[in-house]
């Protein structure tokens, strides 16, 4: 894992300070990219504990080409319940105290924090507990489960991406087209969070499967580290699906950046000697549509303690 803390190093030494979306502030360089042989262990920061039952839980919510947090909060995961709340806090229905811009005010002021806390409590017992609510609010847009599973085509049929991909990664594994995108430029102004991996394609040879994936935009300290699990699971269960032993996982990505409020974190992980990788260990007999968060686990992780920091809404 020395290459993701060679590029953290190499953006805090040598980026750019740069505005972003958000407000926040960023120290951010333009294209890099790591590769991940996945026979070397399975690449998860070890530097930090990651929780990698969110990752899993993520990842089988794209799979399924869900695209509502419903399922996520069901499996106790929190991790996008910020981009539903912006569209339902932003919306004519919600009648509740001012939340404009509550991702950074939520930082600076701890009677606000008070507030928003119980607002967000609210909404996620209402995704949990009202069906109506859910399905207005919890739906973060035609998000990644959409475009993989369901693309939309001019005539109104849909392009199933992954059952394509597979179907031609088993019956022409040359190919040089195995190409799934999350990108789809019609659909980008009414996404809660247009897709931030956009766009991945899978390569065969020695009968193992590679994968390379294009970020546009890596948030290196809370993002990156998920992404890069999350993609060496799907290529590990792809190749299973394929009959394929796991190859590399090459990351590429555009913007790749440190928020200013994790600059301290970032300090701290580089500090910290990398341990070993663990081992995926997974139902190899189920079919890929049918794995739960159960039939998937790491075997010896044993990172160094986890780093907090504020995630930029
Ligand atoms: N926005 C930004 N600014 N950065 C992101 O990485 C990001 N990622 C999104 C959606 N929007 C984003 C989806 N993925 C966390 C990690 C990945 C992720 C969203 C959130 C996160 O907060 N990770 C924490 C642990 C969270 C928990 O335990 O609930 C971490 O410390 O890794
Ligand atoms: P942006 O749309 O303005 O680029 O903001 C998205 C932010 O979220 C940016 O910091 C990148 C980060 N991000 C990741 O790093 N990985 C992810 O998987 C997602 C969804 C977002």
């Amino acid at each position: 894992m020395r290459q993701y803390l060679d590029l953290l190093q190499h953006v805090l030494e040598s980026g750019t300070v740069k505005n972003d979306r958000t407000g926040t502030g960023t120290i951010s360089s333009f294209g890099h990219q790591m590769k991940f042989d996945l026979s070397e262990g399975f690449p998860i920061i070890t530097t930090k504990k990651i929780p990698f039952g969110l990752i899993k839980s993520e990842l089988l919510w794209f799979l399924k080409g869900d695209t509502n947090i419903n399922y996520l909060l069901k499996h106790n995961n929190h991790i996008w319940d910020e981009w539903a709340f912006k569209k339902w806090v932003e919306s004519d229905q919600y009648d509740g105290p001012d939340m404009t811009n509550f991702g950074l005010r939520v930082q600076q002021d701890d009677e606000f924090k008070m507030v928003y806390e119980k607002q967000m409590n609210f909404f996620r017992k209402a995704i949990l507990e009202d069906p109506d609510f859910a399905e207005k609010f919890g739906d973060l847009g035609n998000v990644y489960g959409k475009q993989w599973r369901e693309w939309r085509k001019s005539t109104g049929e849909t392009i199933d991406q992954i059952k394509e991909v597979i179907d031609t990664i088993k019956h022409n594994p040359d190919s040089r087209r195995h190409i799934v995108t999350a990108w789809n430029p019609e659909d980008v102004p009414a996404m809660a969070l247009p897709p931030c991996h956009t766009l991945f394609q899978f390569y065969v040879a020695d009968g193992k499967l590679s994968c390379q994936l294009y970020q546009r935009s890596g948030d290196l300290f809370l993002g990156i580290p998920f992404n890069i699990a999350s993609y060496a699971l799907l290529t590990s269960l792809i190749a299973n699906e394929c009959g394929l032993e796991p190859g590399t996982f090459v990351h590429t990505i555009g913007d790749a950046h440190i928020y200013s409020n994790h600059i301290e974190q970032v300090k701290e992980q580089l500090s910290r000697t990398p341990m070993e990788l663990p081992q995926l260990v997974f139902d190899q007999k189920k079919d890929l549509f049918s794995l739960e968060p159960g039939d998937i686990m790491l075997k010896g992780y044993q990172p160094h303690p986890a780093i907090k920091a504020p995630i930029a809404v």
